[in-house]
């Protein structure tokens, strides 16, 4: 069996595969840099519901509330840019088995995921309980995982006043009047981790309830929320805020 490209399951991955593009082009995915996960389930129809399993993949971290939830995974060491060109030869969709113990490799190919994936899980894992406490089906809450690396907000990570949630956030709300409307919560700073590790995951979890984007230092961004164009256009305004501050404090030296 093979999955079958419905409607709104096809409008998803042409999203995503058009923010791979975005994030290429803004110099933002340089190499394999940034990775995306992205909760499917409410498009994936009757027809791709029982697709069998290519692979099944272990988790050592458990996600019993994401059982039955399908994703699409940007696969691991992928460059957005071939995202962008063909999403299905680079990411993969999964749904994630009984218990929440496993996830099975659906289609198209078999791919490893990200190696994100351990932390995004544990982010959707997040989102799932914060969907069930609101009576609201996992599936409806926040949606979307997207990791990936800004020049300038990476920029002014390095900038030792900047370093907390409060001062990053007024810089950027002072900077350009378009963010405060966009990303009404601020930009939750996280100090650095090693990229990749369940630590940084663990510092992110801490600030997901309240803060739909976060700046890890000397690293880059993670941005969450209902909408891939969405949470990518937040990004973007974030960035262009951290242009603008880097042109003001060039001007001013
Ligand atoms: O997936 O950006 O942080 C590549 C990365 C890791
Ligand atoms: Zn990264």
């Amino acid at each position: 069996m093979i999955l079958k490209y419905n409607g709104p399951l096809q409008m998803q991955i042409n999203d995503i595969a058009q923010v791979a593009e975005f994030m290429w082009q803004k110099g933002w995915a340089e190499r394999n840099a940034g990775n995306i996960t992205v909760n499917v389930t409410e498009f994936i129809g009757d027809e791709n519901r029982n697709l069998p399993a290519i692979t099944r993949i272990p988790l050592y971290h458990t996600v019993p509330e994401l059982a039955g939830q399908y994703y699409y995974v940007t696969s691991a060491g992928s460059r957005m840019r071939d995202i962008a060109r063909n999403p299905m030869d680079q990411g993969i969709i999964t749904r994630v088995a009984a218990e929440g113990k496993s996830i099975d490799i659906l289609a198209d190919k078999d791919l490893p995921p990200t190696i994100e994936l351990p932390s995004h899980l544990l982010m959707h894992q997040m989102f799932a309980q914060e969907a069930i406490q609101q009576g609201n089906p996992v599936s409806a809450g926040r949606r979307v995982v997207f990791h990936t690396h800004p020049t300038e907000l990476i920029a002014l990570s390095h900038i030792r006043e900047l370093h907390s949630t409060k001062a990053i956030t007024e810089a950027l709300y002072e900077m350009h009047s378009e963010v405060k409307m966009c990303v009404p919560r601020g930009l939750a700073w996280v100090p650095y981790e090693m990229p990749g590790s369940m630590e940084l995951a663990k510092a992110s979890i801490k600030d997901l309830k309240n803060f739909r984007f976060m700046l890890w230092e000397r690293h880059g961004v993670l941005g969450t929320g209902t909408n891939i164009l969405e949470v990518f256009d937040a990004v973007d305004t974030l960035n262009k805020a951290a242009k603008i501050y880097l042109y003001v404090h060039l001007l001013r030296s």
